[in-house]
């Protein structure tokens, strides 16, 4: 079966295909951007970029909204982690996290896939944020994000072991359960 996913991410696109094509699943990208509206939860920001974009993309399609919560700074970036990302980058949460005890943080994924209905998935993983960026691949936050268990960030990673423990991972293989029980393919 074919998919298309709507993102302007390619780092998500290559782990979406990383996790799924293996499983049978085509995913194509569709580069459409879609309003993402404040909202205080990924899942509010997930559900309105769906409604937005379910008459002006064929069936079937997903998005996925993430974001990266840092515990000392009360959870931001959060939903604004794109935005923080394009402006103050990786420099200013470490400046920002400079004087911090507390390092801990999670990156939340929530996938939203629509074929008439909205159907949701989420995943978690717990980490620190990292004194320096270290590594290269990944996208992103990963340079700064050490997940719990191990002592490398997420871009000293390959796409495989970082799916096999990461939020969207995670997400995904909640949706390719899904999928394996709604859909013959
Ligand atoms: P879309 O077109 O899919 O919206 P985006 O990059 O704008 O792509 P989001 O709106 O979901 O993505 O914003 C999430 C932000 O968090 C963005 O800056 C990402 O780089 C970052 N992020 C999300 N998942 C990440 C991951 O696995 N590793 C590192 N950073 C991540």
């Amino acid at each position: 079966m074919k998919i298309f996913f709507v993102t302007s991410n390619r780092g998500k696109v290559k782990e979406a295909k990383a996790f799924l094509e293996p499983l049978g699943i085509k995913v194509k990208q569709l580069k459409i951007t879609y309003p993402e509206i404040q909202a205080d939860s990924l899942e509010e920001v997930v559900k309105f970029g769906i409604e937005w974009l379910k008459d002006r993309v064929p069936k079937y399609f997903f998005i996925e909204d993430s974001g990266l919560f840092i515990e000392a700074l009360n959870g931001f970036p959060g939903v604004y982690s794109a935005y923080t990302y394009k402006t103050i980058g990786l420099e200013g949460i470490l400046k920002l996290m400079e004087n911090a005890k507390n390092r801990r943080a999670y990156f939340k994924s929530v996938i939203g896939y629509y074929d008439g209905d909205i159907h949701m998935f989420t995943g978690v993983v717990h980490g620190v944020i990292s004194e320096e960026k270290k590594g290269t691949h990944g996208f992103g936050y990963d340079p700064i994000f050490t997940p719990d268990g191990y002592n490398k960030t997420f871009a000293e990673m390959t796409t495989d072991e970082k799916n096999a423990i990461s939020h969207r991972g995670k997400a995904l293989k909640e949706f390719h359960r899904w999928l394996k029980e709604n859909l013959k393919y």
